[in-house]
């Protein structure tokens, strides 16, 4: 049998990257040489298979008129409202059969047709050639221009360029590119994001002046003994280096040592340059470091450095992977007001202006390459591309374009080889590859297990018992190995409600050295824009095989609102530290890695049940890098009324505005309790009446036959009863593949969604109310026994919760507490922790303060629908016309749905608010954990089931003052 095809497109499952593209170099924008963008909008034809059509319409004169038009860049799947096809989700499976480096006869392919114009001043041929550019193709592309084939490549992420100048015209220049979304280079592409074809990056024509740049190298180096700076640029075109504030003018080759202020990611000291050959001026930002492993540790000019980092993925909710500068520079603005460190640019390297802006506003860098081939870990990784020879040349064009590309930067201080792609001789290539032509940073690549190939001893979701140990140096492994640092390129799963944990990962980070930090998987979720479904996720398309919303799994929602997970993080990693200290002092201790304070001032407040009556600023002495001191606090401005709380906030803010936040933006906080509250109670003075249908007690009426409460004083109350479910989080379900305990699964099939309240008796004493009731769920013999006693002293009435577990409870509980509808609330206030949610394992950024919110803004608005806005340690809160105070401290959640309907809900669209407004009032919640893809919550923050009291005070409180109020949403 043969075959025969109108047109070859062999290359497309050829194992090469590529054909005509010239040699990779450095990424760099002119100063004098004229370029040309040729991103906007091009017309654009799709096809259903590689060779479905012919390249005619590659020729000069072909009339594309009926074409539709594509905006470029961009993916075509998330343009032409689903008539070009629509995204598809997977985290590790290849959506087609695996037979590399074959793909499917179902390959869409899309034609895309530009044509230009040279301007009026572009120089003539005699001036230079020109290079046209690519940034970035999804996956494979040929390319024509006026007519002529100049190459085909792949290597989505990676820039390629091709050497046009001698076919250029002054008008009427015909550029076709024809895109396949399959090919060859699929097979390396395994990672854990959205299938998105197209021209996503920029399209650029640079002209390449006679006696221009071609490749240059900067090397600037940083000696912390001495405080010099030795620079030296090798470029392939001889020329000089100036660098006016250092009065250097140098010729290229040649090193030259002057005292300079060093780049670090906390102070990223940039000096412009230029270099200059005899035909173009190129902008230099020379930033010097050093960096090296020494006595077993990534040292950046001579100090081991903690990255407190992130996994950035490049997402926007209606572009996908096509980032304007906005949004690059929106990213890391964000992650510095976070307080973030570093990125891990997971998992491939980025758009080139994103490093630029790392370089500027200061982030470490873990550059990493454009490949993963997870979806080989199916068949125990058999022809896994990176232990098979005939991809090398492939994997060694994706290190070097990466490398050559971004090497220029300072805040690339290590090079990844890639993302779970299992081991293989290709990976030790590229890492030999990388260590012979870059000398000057680390490589790193986590499935490198023994450390044969890197620099650095990497992991994912260890737990925290066992990063303790490799702390402690005593996880073993190749002698190799256990002479390197450590990171956990990914941890702290953030699907949803969580990640949980932070703070106690990072406890043991900052005590031992060999911990040198980690990144959180993820920055962003990657929620698609949706009509219907306001976010789309995996499925949300039609997709035959899909892994649903674990794509969205970042720290910020997909329109980059921060989630509470990164006002934790943010809280946790903060680079000073305010604790309590010895004798009524402030502990002030500066976790920088470089920089002394003087960027901050320091302020106290003292509160009163979480008002502030006076407030100040702190004099903190100037303290190293890693120093620290107590500080004297000063009188406090009141004297506290019998039975107040009383505490210091003491916070650190920017004493100058910086590139990145204004003067006074939060740097750090922390607060120093100083006296504590009286709790609130109740002398039971009035006494239970029994109406016929009714019987009161205070201002409470219940329900004479069946002991429900009706009302508090005209505030009407429905359902008030023990509650034990929570919508479960994606963390609490857990992963699929996970064989340890996976609560949300377990809770469901215990049947803590649908417990049973069995009404035992009905007291009516002399001082008290009481229900006796039995809560549990059918088929099991579990239950809690519940006893609601009730008491008034006639303003207001308290319930005391008592619960007594029965049977072999062999889970925690979601939740323990009370539920209760009102039947109007919306604004809300109250003094305990916040402003946001808070759960027992991420509570750090939970400050204790008086709040005020409406209903829908304590709302999360988790992509997947689930537990989220419980506000910690609520001393007492008014909403609806109650208050509520209470004995102990409680979680405070409300919301305009049940959690029934919260946890049936699978996109926000499905949540439509009721007339209801539901309270939550638990005296615990089960701690969040990483489970989604890491460990669960630690076992100190399990709900265990056990004995437990709490009670609430309730009274009736006028609303109208409330209403007057202007009340800040989230
Ligand atoms: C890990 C991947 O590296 C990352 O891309 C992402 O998929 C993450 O999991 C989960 O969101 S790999 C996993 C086997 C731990």
């Amino acid at each position: 049998m043969s075959f025969r095809t109108t047109t070859d497109v062999a290359y497309v499952e050829d194992v090469s990257p590529g054909s005509g593209a010239l040699a990779p170099r450095a990424w760099y924008a002119s100063s004098d040489a004229r370029s040309l963008s040729l991103n906007g909008s091009w017309r654009f034809r799709l096809s259903a298979t590689a060779d479905a059509e012919d390249d005619s319409f590659a020729a000069e004169g072909y009339d594309a008129g009926g074409w539709a038009e594509i905006a470029v860049p961009g993916h075509w799947v998330l343009q032409g409202d689903g008539a070009f096809g629509s995204p598809a989700y997977t985290n590790h499976l290849y959506p087609f059969p695996v037979d590399p480096p074959r793909v499917p006869t179902e390959n869409p392919t899309g034609d895309h047709l530009r044509v230009f114009d040279l301007p009026a001043d572009w120089p003539g041929p005699a001036d230079g050639g020109a290079v046209l550019r690519f940034d970035g193709v999804d996956s494979c592309a040929r390319v024509w221009l006026n007519g002529t084939d100049i190459g085909e490549f792949k290597g989505s992420r990676i820039p390629h360029e091709f050497a046009v100048g001698h076919l250029l015209r002054p008008t009427g220049n015909v550029l076709a590119v024809r895109v396949h979304q399959w090919s060859a280079g699929s097979y390396l592409e395994d990672q854990d994001q959205w299938w998105l074809p197209g021209i996503f990056r920029d399209v650029t024509l640079l002209h390449r002046p006679a006696g221009g740049v071609l490749d240059f190298f900067v090397h600037a180096s940083y000696d912390h003994l001495t405080g010099a700076g030795t620079l030296r640029v090798d470029s392939d075109v001889d020329g000089r280096v100036v660098v006016p504030a250092l009065d250097i003018d140098v010729e290229t080759g040649c090193p030259v040592t002057v005292p300079v202020r060093p780049w670090t990611a906390e102070t990223p000291a940039l000096y412009d340059g230029e270099l200059v050959t005899e035909g173009e001026r190129v902008p230099l930002r020379i930033g010097f470091r050093t960096v090296e492993l020494a006595d077993g540790l990534i040292k950046v000019n001579g100090r081991p450095v903690l990255f407190k980092g992130v996994n950035r993925h490049e997402w926007h909710p209606e572009r996908g992977r096509a980032l304007d500068l906005e949004t690059m520079r929106a990213d890391v603005l964000l992650m510095k007001r976070h307080n973030v460190n570093a990125v891990r640019t997971s998992h491939y390297p980025p758009h080139p202006a994103f490093l630029d802006l790392c370089d500027e506003y200061g982030l470490w860098v873990v550059d990493e390459c454009d490949l993963e081939t997870h979806g080989f870990v199916e068949q125990d990784w058999r022809d896994n591309p990176v232990d098979d020879d005939r991809w090398t040349p492939a994997l060694l064009d994706r290190a070097a374009r990466m490398v050559e590309r971004d090497k220029n930067h300072p805040s690339v201080v290590i090079w990844s080889l890639g993302n779970e792609a299992g081991t293989g001789r290709g990976l030790t290539a590229m890492a030999e590859w990388i260590h012979g032509r870059d000398t000057s940073r680390l490589v790193h690549y986590e499935g490198d297990i023994d450390c044969r190939d890197t620099d650095v001893y990497s992991r994912m979701y260890a737990s925290h018992d066992e990063v303790e140990r490799i702390g402690q140096g005593l996880d073993g492994g190749t002698h190799r190995r256990r002479a390197l640092p450590f990171i956990l390129c990914e941890y702290a799963h953030a699907m949803g409600n969580g990640p949980g944990g932070l703070a106690d990962y990072q406890k043991i980070f900052e005590a031992h050295e060999r911990l040198q930090g980690a990144f959180v998987w993820e920055w962003i979720d990657h929620g698609i824009e949706h009509p219907r479904l306001g976010l789309a996720y995996g499925g949300d398309f039609g997709e035959e095989l899909h892994d649903g919303n674990f794509v969205c799994d970042g720290l910020v929602l997909p329109d980059r609102t921060p989630s509470p997970g990164l006002a934790e993080f943010k809280k946790v990693i903060e680079p000073v530290a305010l604790t309590a200290g010895d004798d009524a002092t402030l502990r002030v201790t500066n976790k920088q890695d470089f920089a002394g304070l003087c960027a901050l001032a320091f302020t106290w407040a003292f509160q009163v049940d979480g008002e502030t009556v006076g407030s100040g600023d702190l004099a903190v002495p100037a303290l190293a890098a890693g120093e620290s001191a107590d500080v004297k606090l000063p009188q406090p401005p009141v004297l506290a009324p019998a039975g107040a709380e009383t505490a210091w906030t003491v916070r650190a803010v920017l004493a100058e505005d910086t590139a990145w936040a204004d003067r006074g933006h939060v740097v750090a906080w922390g607060q120093v309790p100083v006296t504590a509250r009286a709790l609130p109670a109740v002398t039971p003075t009035a006494a239970p009446v029994a109406g016929e249908r009714v019987v009161t007690l205070g201002p409470a009426t219940f329900d004479a036959r069946t002991g429900e409460l009706r009302g508090i004083g005209g505030v009407d109350v429905t359902g008030l009863r023990l509650d034990v479910w929570r919508a479960p989080t994606d963390n609490d379900d857990g992963a699929p593949w996970q064989s340890d305990v996976r609560y949300g699964v377990l809770w469901r099939e215990l049947g803590l969604h649908r417990m049973r309240h069995r009404l035992d008796a009905v007291e009516v004493g002399d001082g008290a109310l009481t229900v006796r009731s039995r809560v549990a769920p059918a088929a099991r013999e579990v239950g809690l026994s519940t006893v609601y006693r009730w008491v008034s002293d006639g303003d207001r009435v308290q319930l005391t919760v008592s619960v007594t577990p029965e049977g072999d409870w062999t889970l925690p509980l979601p939740r323990l507490g009370i539920r209760f509808g009102l039947s109007a609330a919306d604004r809300v206030s109250w003094f305990g922790g916040g402003p946001g949610e808070a759960y027992p394992d991420s509570r750090t950024a939970s400050a204790l303060g008086r709040w005020r919110s409406t209903v829908d803004a304590l709302q999360t608005p988790y992509v997947r629908p689930q537990e989220n806005g419980a506000r910690a340690d609520v001393r007492w809160a008014e909403l609806g016309g109650l208050r509520v105070e209470g004995a102990p401290e409680f979680w405070f959640s409300a919301r305009r749905w049940t959690t029934e309907q919260l946890d049936a809900a699978g996109h926000l669209t499905d949540l439509v608010p009721g007339e209801t407004v539901w309270v939550n009032l638990d005296h615990g919640q089960h701690g969040l954990g990483s489970q989604s893809c890491g460990p669960g919550p630690l076992p100190r923050y399990f709900l265990d089931v056990a004995p437990a009291q709490f009670s609430f005070v309730f009274s009736a409180v006028d609303q109208s003052i409330d209403s007057l109020i202007d009340i800040p949403t989230r």
